[in-house]
């Protein structure tokens, strides 16, 4: 399968002619290519989507709404065809690929009823003068997303992004871009304007790299790495671009004595190793209080032992494989850096070989014991299924040790106790708190972190504000 660039509604091949291969990671082999776009490529797509604007702009919010509904719905419709190539090209189970088709069509249709629901606000000055506050589109955005959760975190930038009237330059990570690619085609099929969405397909230093300088792309929507991240807010910031930066993560998961333990083990083996630990929300460190730690730790152990791992394909497989060779190795790599750091390992430990997949990129399930908290296992992102598990006496202390992390992403809470719930989700230093839940999510409601998980926020308002630049009008008596 050779994809291509999506450019005012059309499918072109990249100016250069050259491509990239796309591996399969359940086996390891090539399986396609995408192009290896360079900023010719990137320049085609902002002609485009600079033509398009000011008419999409103009479109009224119902037309908006029509096609952005018609885009869920065809998303929808093509659930098991894009979840299939989800699961293909980036490793996860097929059964959490069809779930996260779902929220790719939920994205559509979430911004496509903001699209008709956004308002301006006005401030009376008694009766001196009256304000009112436009909220226009910025024009055109760079929208550039990663692969740990490929269609649903592309959609989640790109659909509010159109929904406020700008028109878009995006560009998948290139380790998962079959998804995006296939959505190009769900487009045109709703009716979606050309220009509106253009896909640009290539590495990010190069692909990327051309977005975020180019002086046209007003604003940047960014989920990726810290280190990435801080690079591309450097290049954009003398250019005083808005940004919004969805960065690392090393989530606290703190269970007190007193939590339903039942419920706490079951979901903590989800938050620790769905999508084989691949989600910036799951939660790597666990600290556990004393009383119950070592029940805790037996029956999480024991419960990470029963999970099945090998093709993405097969229905019964909890955990599949690591999105690509270079992650592969980094996440062994941490693991040969656990055990240097004094590490016993519960569980796991190593990479696996499932039958007749020998090549594909599997790592066990890891639960590491016996580390300090504020070794480097316990301080960098590791982004695989390695989760560390630690005993802790006071709230005072186990605050301490989860706030000691430079990020400030997300954190689960187990207790039964609501003071104890309420103090904690005070102090911790998060964007968001889960209580006796994880990864619950409300898209009206803030999503992003603090420290170096990011800088400003996702979803319902907070991302229609971020995409639409406020224009204060006073009038006087
Ligand atoms: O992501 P990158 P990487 C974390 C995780 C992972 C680490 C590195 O810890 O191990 O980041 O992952 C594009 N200008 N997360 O290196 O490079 C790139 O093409 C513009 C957490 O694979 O940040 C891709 O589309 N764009 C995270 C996107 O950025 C550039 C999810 C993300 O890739 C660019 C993924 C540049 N100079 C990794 N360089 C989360 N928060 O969920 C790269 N890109």
């Amino acid at each position: 399968m050779r994809l291509s660039n999506f450019i005012n509604g059309a499918f072109i091949a990249p100016v250069d002619g050259q491509y990239l291969n796309n591996f399969n990671p359940s086996t390891g082999e090539v399986y396609g290519e995408i192009p290896d776009s360079t900023e010719a490529d990137v320049l085609l797509a902002i002609e485009a989507a600079k033509s398009a604007q000011l008419s999409w702009a103009n479109t009224p919010a119902e037309e908006k709404f029509k096609v952005m509904n018609r885009i869920a719905e065809l998303i929808d419709a093509n659930r098991e065809k894009l979840a299939m190539a989800e699961s293909m090209d980036q490793g996860k189970p097929l059964w959490l690929a069809r779930n996260e088709m779902n929220r790719a069509a939920q994205n559509f249709r979430f911004f496509a009823t903001a699209a008709m629901q956004f308002s301006s606000e006005s401030h009376a000055m008694e009766d001196k003068a009256i304000n009112y506050t436009l909220r226009q589109p910025i024009g055109v955005v760079g929208c550039i997303s990663p692969w740990n959760l490929p269609l649903y975190l592309f959609t989640w930038k790109i659909a509010p992004a159109i929904a406020a009237g700008n028109t878009v330059v995006a560009k998948p990570s290139e380790f998962t871009p079959v998804t995006a690619f296939m959505l190009c085609e769900l487009c045109n099929e709703a009716g979606l304007p050309a220009g509106v969405l253009n896909v640009v397909h290539g590495l990010g230093q190069k692909a990327g790299q051309a977005i975020v300088e180019s002086k046209f792309t007003k604003a940047i929507s960014f989920t990726g790495g810290t280190a990435t991240g801080k690079h591309l807010a450097a290049t954009a910031a003398p250019m005083f671009k808005k940004l919004s930066l969805e960065l690392g993560g090393k989530n606290p998961n703190i269970i007190f004595a007193d939590a339903d333990l039942n419920k706490a083990i079951k979901t903590t083996v989800n938050s620790s190793f769905m999508n084989q630990g691949e989600i910036c929300l799951c939660g790597s460190r666990v600290f556990v209080q004393r009383a119950v730690y070592q029940e805790v730790k037996d029956r999480l152990v024991a419960e990470v032992n029963q999970l099945t791992i090998g093709n993405p394909l097969d229905e019964n497989m909890r955990i599949g494989a690591i999105v690509s060779k270079p992650h592969y190795e980094k996440v062994l790599g941490y693991i040969e850096l656990a055990k240097e750091e004094g590490a016993t390992i519960l569980t796991g430990g190593k990479a696996v070989h499932p039958s007749g997949l020998e090549n594909g990129w599997y790592i066990a399930p890891t639960i590491l014991e016996g580390l300090p908290f504020d070794c480097r296992c316990n301080m960098e992102e590791i982004f695989g299924p390695v989760i560390t598990i630690m005993p802790f006496d006071t709230e005072e202390e186990v605050l301490e040790m989860a706030n000691a992390t430079e990020y400030g992403l997300a954190a689960t809470v187990w207790t039964s106790n609501l003071n104890t719930a309420h103090r904690v989700a005070n102090k911790i230093q998060m964007g968001i708190v889960w209580i006796n839940c994880w990864l619950l999510r409300d898209l009206r409601t803030p999503f992003g972190g603090t420290k170096s998980s990011g800088v400003g926020r996702e979803g319902g308002w907070e991302a229609m504000k971020f995409f639409t630049e406020p224009k204060n009008v006073c009038i006087a008596f």
